[in-house]
């Protein structure tokens, strides 16, 4: 038995692992490109029994015309993974070899994702958006094909609102 808190900022307490992606780690992933070097979002990690449990902290923000996001990654293993969404608002991109789907995840939501889906986070609102993932710990997380080439769709302000636009690199 094991029991976690997450505190009023989503951190995990107690967590054991924490990271912390700059712009400068991962400028490949966007479209635009900005001259300073913000935070754009955090993980907090704990593993127990073959589970992990991360909240991740997307702060608010653009790069270019393009929301904050995770780099996005799918799984080594064959491993579904559970979202649920803590604070703000965010949409979740959904990617399999011949399909793409969008979510909106914010309090209380839970988003199941397949395994052999690669998944990425965006930050659409003005306040950090926080989730937490639990999966597998031996999943695995493999960014290579989205570096390259990315999702199908970028999620982009237009007109002070979010919209989804096609991936230029797609
Ligand atoms: C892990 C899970 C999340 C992400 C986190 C950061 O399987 O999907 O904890 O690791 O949101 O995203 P990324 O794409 O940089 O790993
Ligand atoms: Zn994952």
């Amino acid at each position: 038995m094991f029991m976690y808190e997450i505190d009023e900022n989503g951190i995990i307490k107690g967590y054991s692992k924490k990271v912390v992606r700059k712009y400068s780690d991962m400028k490949e992933f966007f479209q635009w490109k900005r001259e300073d070097n913000p935070t754009i979002y955090e993980v907090y990690e704990c593993e127990k029994k073959g589970l992990n449990f991360a909240t991740t902290i997307i702060f608010p923000g653009r790069v270019g015309k393009e929301y904050f996001m995770t780099k996005g990654h799918v799984h080594k293993k064959k491993a579904d993974e559970i979202y649920i969404g803590v604070k703000g608002k965010g949409l979740i991109l959904l990617q399999s070899k011949d399909d793409f789907l969008s979510f909106e995840i914010k309090k209380n939501i839970i988003i199941h994702v397949p395994e052999n889906y690669a998944h990425r986070t965006v930050n659409i609102g003005d306040e950090n958006l926080v989730f937490l993932a639990v999966y597998a710990s031996d999943a695995g997380h493999d960014y290579d094909f989205i570096k390259r080439k990315g999702f199908r769709k970028i999620v982009i302000e237009k007109n002070g609102k979010h919209a989804l636009a096609e991936n230029p690199k797609w």
